[in-house]
């Protein structure tokens, strides 16, 4: 149900974030690579196949002067989470968190934080339980955890203090 693209291998690292959150909430998803600059037209057929493959977001992620993520969403009418990664070819991450973030009105890209895919296999889950009664259960579980672990960590610091 989820697209996960990503401009080189050497992304993978910050990636399989994305993919690991998705499987915690059982999530069907499919993962590749994808590159804007070194197969524009496999980047394209990509976007158009991706509707009837069934997939219903797409989550793009990219270094440097990363257009991979915008491109898809000019192609496609799914939505796309952005995720900008911190690459060896970046500057300090900014080139890539701006050349996502900064699309033209029109063709949204959803940007997550840089290095932040976890967030974009969240997001992407969110999208999908707004018809899913199930995943929506499994997203409020998934925030209830969240407070139990703030919970524990404000008693810990009450008792250092
Ligand atoms: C981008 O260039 C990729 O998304 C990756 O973040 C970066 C470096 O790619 P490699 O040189 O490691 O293939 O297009």
């Amino acid at each position: 149900m989820v697209g996960i693209i990503m401009g080189s291998e050497s992304d993978l690292p910050v990636m399989q974030a994305a993919a690991d959150q998705l499987t915690s909430f059982g999530v069907p998803f499919e993962m590749t690579v994808v590159s804007a600059h070194r197969t524009p037209e496999k980047m394209l057929d990509y976007a158009h196949s991706a509707v009837q493959r069934g997939l219903k977001v797409i989550i793009a992620g990219a270094g440097g002067a990363a257009h991979l993520p915008g491109m898809v969403a000019a192609a496609t009418s799914l939505p796309v989470i952005g995720v900008p990664v911190k690459s060896s070819n970046s500057i300090d991450g900014w080139d890539s968190v701006l050349s996502i973030l900064q699309m033209p009105k029109g063709v949204p890209v959803a940007t997550v934080a840089l290095n932040g895919a976890a967030n974009a296999g969240i997001l992407a889950t969110q999208i999908l339980a707004h018809s899913d009664a199930a995943l929506l259960a499994k997203l409020d579980a998934f925030k209830a955890d969240m407070r139990a672990q703030v919970d524990r960590m404000a008693q810990n610091v009450a008792r250092k203090s």
